[in-house]
């Protein structure tokens, strides 16, 4: 049976990552596979979105290099959301130099992403190595990384043997738990995809993004998370009415799905 097709909780009793076991398990428990992409500017504003959303939420996906305020202590109070509404972090940091920038990058620096996000995220332009770079330093604290075979905007060139490159290296390397892409990607072993670019009608914004809906991605391609954004927060929106309708509309897609 296609992984598609398997409940998140049985999923998540067989899989090998601890990060991916408790992805899964807090997934069922809040019957959520919605991530929040909170592209907020301000630490006081993405602690308010964090607590006011987290209850529906798997997981909150964070840019810290646009928080024009980052500190220690935004880091701490975000891991106290966390476990206080049962969410995992995801630093969409998307890392794109040789292994070992990137693991001076991943460990290091003002924001040691290593050290709070359970899961980051890279691009293999740089071939193989930036995994492995990720790797030593991820690794040994239990983090997880996605690639991104595919990208939601316009023109982008992630296609074809690009995209097929990612499957290859995410299946041979344990420290990979799965991609940012469309679609499911392979049955080789359980990666999960997570799906940016979501909205509740298909649409685009002015700068290249194209929006699908949680039926298209969930229930017709296989994905498991949808991650969204501005239809959650933007320009006079109720960000708790509207997660409350993205994580119906993403769990009724899965359910489609697994009955099907
Ligand atoms: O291909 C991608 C990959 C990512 S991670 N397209 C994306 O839009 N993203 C991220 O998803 C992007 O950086 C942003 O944080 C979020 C989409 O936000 P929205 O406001 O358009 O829903």
């Amino acid at each position: 049976v296609s992984f598609s097709q398997q409940t998140y909780a049985s999923r998540g009793e067989k899989h090998a990552h601890p990060v991916i076991k408790q992805l899964f398990a807090t997934m069922e428990r809040k019957k959520s596979n919605l991530s929040l992409a909170a592209d907020v500017g301000t630490k006081a504003e993405l602690l308010e979105i964090a607590n006011k959303v987290g209850p529906y939420i798997c997981v909150l996906k964070t840019h810290v290099d646009i928080i024009s305020d980052f500190d220690r202590d935004l880091v701490d109070q975000l891991q106290a959301l966390a476990a206080k509404h049962d969410f995992l972090i995801f630093e969409d940091r998307k890392f794109a130099d040789i292994g070992n920038t990137v693991k001076l990058q991943y460990g290091g620096g003002i924001y040691r992403i290593a050290d709070w996000a359970h899961i980051t995220n890279c691009h293999v332009i740089p071939g193989e190595g930036i995994i492995h770079g990720l790797a030593e330093v991820g690794m040994p604290k239990g983090r997880g990384l996605l690639l991104l075979a595919e990208m939601s905007s316009k023109g982008m060139l992630a296609t074809g043997t690009y995209t097929d490159k990612n499957v290859e290296m995410a299946v041979n390397n344990d420290f990979v738990v799965g991609f940012i892409g469309s679609r499911r990607f392979t049955e080789e072993r359980d990666l999960i995809t997570m799906t940016p670019g979501v909205g509740l009608h298909a649409s685009d914004d002015a700068l290249g993004q194209q929006y699908r809906t949680p039926e298209q991605i969930i229930t017709e391609n296989g994905s498991d998370i949808i991650i969204v954004g501005r239809g959650i927060y933007g320009p006079g929106k109720d960000p708790v009415a509207e997660a409350q309708r993205y994580r119906e509309a993403g769990w009724n897609a899965y359910l489609n799905r697994i009955n099907l």
